[in-house]
């Protein structure tokens, strides 16, 4: 049998393991039927010249647009397809590392095994290349489909810019202080879209978390649990919001002048 690029790779592997914890989290949480959601790290920190010289075990894919920062550049990626509770548990028969080519418009897959990337692939890309060139030092992008979260997408009015950070900021003092920026709103594209990608880089020059309207969540970070961490922090205020509402009243939510305080207090 082949041995793993993981094999002798502990900060590699530590990255990887970070992946199928949080995969093993959408499913317990209800967020990753079936195929749905994607995981996307970047990994280039961890290559070495053992890994440069891998072969590619793929043919060159095309990405579906030139992305100039990811020159060089390698990423795990849940592969399309694949389920979410799966890859929880077997990570690298579910993913693979692609190496992006010098063209910049296509990559290869080199390890473990030759699983297709995500469908979604040329958004989670896309992000990943404007994080490099922002220059935030983010590494992980994730896409999953939160119940809570898409079903207030379905209301016009929570579509308007930044109605629903506001909503979910007040509903309890958490989601102000760990998700600051509040979220992005894209309005609904096909799924795989260069529109949807388009909207979506659009979106993260302002925001860390993004809704798909009528689809999901993407959000991204310094890795894939901080990435999570901020999708758990809105779906838990929504969760307040819509327990309110089935007990029959629209929540209260704490006022500007609190939110303003928690702004000072916690220097957002
Ligand atoms: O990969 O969720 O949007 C499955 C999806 C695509
Ligand atoms: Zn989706």
């Amino acid at each position: 049998m082949l041995k793993s690029i993981l094999e002798n790779r502990p900060t590699l592997k530590a990255e990887i393991d970070k992946v199928a914890e949080v995969a093993g989290y959408l499913w317990q949480k209800g967020w990753a039927e079936r195929n749905g959601g994607n995981i996307t790290i970047n990994v280039t920190e961890f290559v070495d010249d053992e890994i440069r010289r891998m072969p590619a075990i793929s043919p060159a894919y095309p990405i579906g647009t030139t992305l100039p920062s990811l020159k060089g550049c390698y990423f795990f990626c849940k592969g399309t397809n694949r389920r979410m509770r799966d890859l929880a548990r077997w990570p690298m028969e579910n993913g693979s590392v692609i190496r992006i080519s010098d063209d910049c418009a296509s990559y290869v897959i080199i390890a473990d095994k030759a699983v297709k990337p995500t469908s979604e692939l040329a958004s989670h890309l896309s992000m990943h290349n404007q994080m490099i060139e922002s220059g935030n030092g983010y590494k992980a992008a994730i896409h999953t489909h939160p119940i809570d979260l898409i079903a207030m997408t379905h209301n016009r009015a929570f579509l308007q810019k930044d109605v629903l950070t506001n909503l979910l900021w007040s509903m309890i003092p958490e989601t102000r202080a760990f998700c600051p920026k509040g979220l992005g709103i894209v309005p609904y594209y096909m799924p795989s879209s260069v529109e949807l990608a388009e909207g979506t880089i659009e979106q993260l020059k302002e925001y860390d978390v993004v809704m798909w309207e009528k689809h999901g969540v993407c959000a991204v970070g310094p890795d894939i649990m901080e990435a999570f961490d901020q999708v758990d922090v809105l779906s838990k205020a929504a969760q307040i919001y819509l327990t309110a509402k089935s007990m029959g009243f629209t929540p209260e939510g704490t006022s500007q002048e609190q939110m303003d305080e928690l702004k000072r207090a916690f220097n957002l």
